[in-house]
């Protein structure tokens, strides 16, 4: 299995499955004397963990995140930063069933036909598990952004299923319910919604959005590696996503060119439909992404699949699954913008000083 690295200059690699002993990661290219607090790393883990609330899934993992290498005295040296956290709520018998069924809408089927051996505890690689390791990585790189240039990266939750969450945009209620929502008015029809969609046994779509201020105009690269196509990709690499918005988006496809142009005065732009980038870079604006996560394929309501020999057969999944992933993709879509905002710092300043 190739393409385990994120990044060109902030590169981030990933290793290990759900149910395995231990997900890991090794960072090259922080760049030296960045204080690195473990608990700092801690924090941003907990806001992404499996089992704050009876919403999500309630796998019981501490998530406790060790720091191997790369740090000395509280400061990064510039060396490969490794990152260790052991699983140890691991409940392998939940899969015994589906071990040689395919689950519809999972990776299940393709990493089938693609290895012709899967890990199928957990989901293996495949799993959400995975993104610890991506919100660790996020917290070194939030860090430096912040200290370097006052970057802000925030997430928030803007719809659930059929319940917008960003008609009010109160940034301050966000880490105050259990969805990111910046509504804290939708948060007990969101509860109510999820109760019942629990009992139902189903599962949901959602859409994260987030923003980064203060980003220095002139990140990114013109014809390849422009930034909006690097978020995109960075943003279709988080498990379940099916679709990235930057700025407008697909509102754009209604505008017109005198509504959508973002206007510009001595004082500054006037909008920002172009989500913060123009021609692939930056253009000092806030970079706007919204990302599209369809609902989780993990369900205990029966339905038609196949065996791995071809056989017609029944699949109900069991587990502690999420009734809807987006729940807790909020810290993941920071930690990816994160990283992209990370690594283009560090290409600009490599070609212009
Ligand atoms: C997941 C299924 C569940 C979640 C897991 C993601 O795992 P399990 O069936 O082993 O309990 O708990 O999420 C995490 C463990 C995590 O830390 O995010 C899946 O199928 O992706």
């Amino acid at each position: 299995m190739s393409d385990n690295t994120f990044g060109r200059l902030f590169k981030m690699t990933t290793f290990g499955e759900s149910h395995g002993p231990a997900i890991g990661c090794v960072i090259d290219g922080c760049p030296p004397g960045l204080e690195i607090d473990a608990a700092e790393i801690q924090m941003e883990l907990a806001r992404r963990a499996t089992g704050k609330s009876r919403h999500t899934s309630q796998r019981k993992e501490k998530d406790d995140v060790q720091v191997l290498s790369g740090v000395f005295e509280g400061r990064t040296t510039g060396t490969p930063i490794a990152l260790l956290i052991e699983n140890t709520d691991a409940r392998s018998r939940d899969y015994t069933d589906i071990a040689e069924k395919f689950r519809p809408g999972h990776a299940d089927f393709t990493y089938w036909k693609k290895y012709g051996i899967r890990d199928y505890r957990g989901g293996g690689r495949s799993s959400a598990r995975e993104t610890t390791m991506r919100v660790a990585a996020g917290a070194i790189a939030k860090k430096y952004l912040r200290e370097q240039f006052d970057i802000e990266i925030r997430g928030w939750l803007a719809q659930l299923g059929p319940i917008r969450t960003d008609n009010v945009m109160d940034m301050a209620a966000i880490e105050g319910n259990p969805f990111f929502s910046p509504d804290a008015s939708v948060v007990p029809e969101l509860e109510k919604y999820m109760d019942s969609l629990r009992k139902s046994g189903d599962s949901v779509g959602a859409r994260i959005s987030a923003a980064a201020s203060n980003v220095p105009a002139g990140l990114g690269e013109p014809v390849y590696g422009k930034l909006d196509a690097e978020l995109a990709s960075a943003m279709m690499g988080i498990n379940a996503a099916k679709a990235v918005e930057i700025g407008a988006g697909f509102d754009c496809v209604e505008q017109l060119g005198t509504e959508h142009r973002d206007e510009i005065t001595p004082d500054g732009f006037l909008s920002n439909h172009a989500g913060g980038v123009l021609g692939g870079i930056s253009s000092g604006q806030d970079v706007l992404v919204s990302v599209a996560f369809k609902p989780a394929s993990s369900l205990r309501i029966p339905c038609q699949s196949v065996d791995v020999h071809g056989n017609a057969v029944e699949v109900i999944t069991k587990g502690r699954h999420d009734p809807c992933v987006g729940i807790r993709a909020t810290p993941i879509v920071e930690a990816m913008l994160a990283l992209v905002l990370m690594d283009h710092v560090l290409r600009q300043r490599a070609q212009n000083g």
